[in-house]
């Protein structure tokens, strides 16, 4: 990847206008990515390198983003320990035999992950050919993928995961340490296969305390951090809570923040370390509103961080599935006539 404005943000020396791509970019409200998915499975069309790259592809090709999110899922990892994904209609992941004793964490440590990604690996390196931007790489955080392992499926409250932690930390650390040694293998094989980023997504840590979350989410993060750090790529973290858990994140030094809506991006900026890259943080629901609006709250945003080096626009939580391709268009490019 020769020049590419996303690279230069994360390195903050971004001199051009902000680049701009958006979590789950890639998925349900594009017409095309419902067409294939009235074919197959979600989990097929993770599976077949094929559809996977060609999903990727799907919104660059109709709004031309600044960057590429490989099509795939955090939970391929828990998959990986052969606990049993699927997907079901309208109900979210299901994990078919999630864990619910310390005897079956310790089976767990039997299992060598590192070689189930091949399909992932392929799909990244049938994708580098056809992109002009770069692509970005991910995993859960180890906390955020353990609760999908202990609830079995989407929960709010995360109450087993929670019982579990406070009841018997030493195995829940041990849990959460085998998630990260299995990220640390998923990230170095996208990143050998040729991703130029990678997005750490810790979806549920806005359920702990201050305290928990340094403990049981940030420093398996930084353990991650720490564990593909010899191969000198950008690493960005996305947590839900963000704006609350932004000053422990920068404390892990990542590459780049992504910040929820709730926060004021120009005033983080401020109180941030300058070499951490910031990305957000558009509320998800601007896009449900008239293209006018949309226009003018992008501009908003882009006013306030006007000339920052290291700013990155996106939403502060992924697109929801209903959002109408029009208003993505319209967010795209509004951003790009900058
Ligand atoms: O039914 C369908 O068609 C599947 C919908 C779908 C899609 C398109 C799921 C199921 N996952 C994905 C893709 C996906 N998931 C990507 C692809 C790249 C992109 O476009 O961004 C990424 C990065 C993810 C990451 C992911 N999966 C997260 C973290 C991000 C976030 O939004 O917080 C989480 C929590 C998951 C679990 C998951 N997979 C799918 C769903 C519906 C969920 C979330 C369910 C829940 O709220 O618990």
């Amino acid at each position: 990847m020769k020049k590419s404005l996303l690279l230069d943000a994360l390195h903050c020396r971004n001199s051009g206008r902000p680049p701009v791509w958006l979590m789950r970019q890639a998925g349900r409200y594009m017409p095309e990515y419902r067409a294939l998915r009235s074919k197959y499975s979600f989990l097929q069309m993770c599976h077949e390198p094929e559809i996977a790259a060609e999903v990727t592809l799907l919104p660059i090709r109709s709004f031309g983003m600044d960057a590429a999110i490989l099509f795939s899922d955090i939970l391929v990892v828990a998959e990986a320990f052969d606990l049993g994904l699927r997907f079901d209609e309208g109900a979210g992941p299901i994990i078919e035999r999630p864990l619910s004793s310390p005897e079956d964490v310790e089976a767990l440590s039997k299992v060598d992950v590192s070689q189930s990604f091949g399909f992932v690996e392929k799909a990244i390196q049938m994708l580098l050919p056809s992109l002009s931007v770069p692509l970005i790489g991910f995993c859960g955080a180890p906390f955020t993928v353990a609760s999908y392992m202990i609830e079995g499926k989407t929960s709010r409250d995360l109450r087993k995961t929670k019982e579990w932690m406070m009841r018997d930390p030493a195995s829940f650390h041990k849990l959460l340490n085998i998630i990260a040694d299995a990220s640390i293998a998923y990230l170095t094989m996208q990143v050998k296969a040729g991703v130029h980023a990678v997005q750490i997504f810790d979806s549920w840590a806005n359920v702990l305390s201050h305290a928990h979350f340094r403990k049981f989410s940030l420093s398996y993060m930084e353990k991650i951090i720490k564990g593909i750090s010899q191969h000198q790529i950008p690493v960005i973290l996305f947590c839900r809570g963000s704006s609350v858990f932004a000053p422990l994140l920068s404390e892990i030094i990542p590459s780049a923040i992504s910040l929820d809506w709730n926060v004021d991006i120009a005033h983080m900026r401020r109180h941030l370390p300058a070499g951490i890259a910031l990305q957000g943080n558009l509320d998800p629901d601007i896009l449900r509103a008239p293209h006018n609006i949309i226009r003018k709250e992008v501009l908003r945003l882009l006013d306030d961080m006007r000339g920052d080096p290291g700013y990155i626009f996106n939403l502060g939580h992924g697109i929801h599935p209903d959002i109408s391709p029009d208003a993505v268009k319209t967010l795209v490019a509004a951003v790009q006539e900058r």
